[in-house]
């Protein structure tokens, strides 16, 4: 079959949403497709080259008229540029919000007939789609694009009631580069990191946000300390952090919870951690979930959003309500007291990661959605 050239649009930074955009990218230049990245800087992941991926920057100088450079508009003009230059096959847009908007406005620009697939991550409208100031630019996006695909069924069922599409929404999951994260040895890291080798480590990792409820993480830390020698490992960065230290201090916590910062060490993190706390608000799919799985640390998580769909409550994981730090503790004091438990859980999510989100069926899933798409042009 023809190699196909698509154009993709993502957020670069470390966010689930550009790891996606990345690992598939990654795996459909392996593939031999001809993946042309078009961003503000290049993604954290493809600074390794691979000959079939390719990077065209989005510049958009300082002018005084402008309050805030017109970003979306300098992206659509990079996207026009590319389908022409390039003669791409299709678009591939992760995050609605602008990415969909400008790839649209890119097509019209380039007076091309090329297809765009979308792909809904979560806040694109589980928070943007209740925004009054975004929710018809959302909606815009969502209609004009040819296909859309949304990272979990809970994200496409919330987006059909809240946006009402004029067209169906497929869910493809997400999955996680299996060569990265599997078991592997942590070496020193933990002796490193200041934990005792009896210590328990619960990790949790995020980019900080509301959303993310640490304050429950901490919380439910507190309670599983008392009873067993622990440690809690924080991993990121962002706007909440400098507020959790402060908790931290004054629950008189501090020789127990460990802030890391953001790391790359990520599946040597996890190879010193013994259960994973993901207790959010909202979550379409909860990625994170699914590295740690991989590397065999169960998941104790709120059951809202996507995440009832990765986790199967009492089989690699916990789901408890939000809120609940109580039942959160109780989970994790079992399960860290009772090793057959411990091991059961544990080779249950390798398994889940290795079955259900199996990377080659998922990516798989989209090369036939973009033959498809190419197919209608
Ligand atoms: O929406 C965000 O929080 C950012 C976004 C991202 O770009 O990291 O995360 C979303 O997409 C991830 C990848 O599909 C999902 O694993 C996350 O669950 C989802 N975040 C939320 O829904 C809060």
């Amino acid at each position: 079959m023809k190699k196909l050239k698509v154009g993709v649009i993502c957020y670069p930074s470390l966010g689930g949403s550009g790891v996606i955009a990345t690992e598939l990218g990654l795996m459909m230049a392996d593939k031999g497709h001809e993946m042309h990245y078009i961003t503000s800087g290049k993604p954290f992941r493809l600074i390794d080259a691979h000959p079939n991926i390719h990077f065209h920057e989005v510049k958009i100088d300082g002018y005084a008229v402008f309050k805030y450079p017109p970003y979306d508009i300098a992206l659509a003009n990079r996207i026009a540029q590319v389908i022409e230059s390039e003669q791409l096959d299709l678009l591939h847009v992760h995050y609605a919000v602008p990415h969909a908007i400008s790839a649209v406005l890119a097509k019209d620009m380039a007076n091309s007939k090329i297809g765009i697939i979308t792909t809904l991550h979560g806040t694109d409208v589980t928070i943007l789609g209740h925004d009054p100031g975004l929710q018809n630019t959302v909606r815009y996006g969502i209609n004009k694009s040819d296909i859309i695909t949304a990272v979990s069924k809970s994200l496409r069922q919330e987006t059909l009631e809240l946006i009402k599409p004029e067209k169906d929404i497929l869910t493809v999951y997400n999955f996680i580069d299996e060569q990265k994260y599997q078991p592997v040895d942590p070496g020193t890291l933990k002796a490193d990191l200041g934990i005792e080798t009896h210590d328990k480590v619960i990790i949790h990792i995020s980019n900080f946000r509301k959303v993310k409820r640490i304050e429950d993480i901490i919380s439910s830390f507190k309670e599983v300390a008392q009873t067993v020698d622990a440690k809690l490992l924080l991993v990121g960065e962002g706007p909440e952090k400098t507020d959790m230290e402060a908790l931290v201090r004054e629950l008189g916590l501090r020789d127990q919870v460990i802030f890391t910062g953001k790391r790359d060490d990520l599946p040597e993190l996890l190879a010193i951690s013994d259960i994973m706390f993901h207790l959010s608000e909202k979550e379409a799919f909860g990625l994170v979930i699914l590295e740690g799985f991989a590397c065999g640390v169960p998941a104790i998580a709120t059951a809202v959003g996507g995440m009832p769909e990765v986790i199967e409550d009492g089989v690699d994981g916990h789901l408890v309500p939000l809120g609940d730090t109580a039942m959160v503790a109780q989970k994790a004091k079992t399960l860290l007291m009772d090793e057959a438990l411990y091991e059961t859980m544990k080779s249950s999510a390798l398994q889940t990661a290795a079955k259900k989100f199996c990377s080659t069926t998922i990516v798989a899933q989209y090369e036939e959605l973009y033959y498809e798409l190419a197919g209608r042009t």
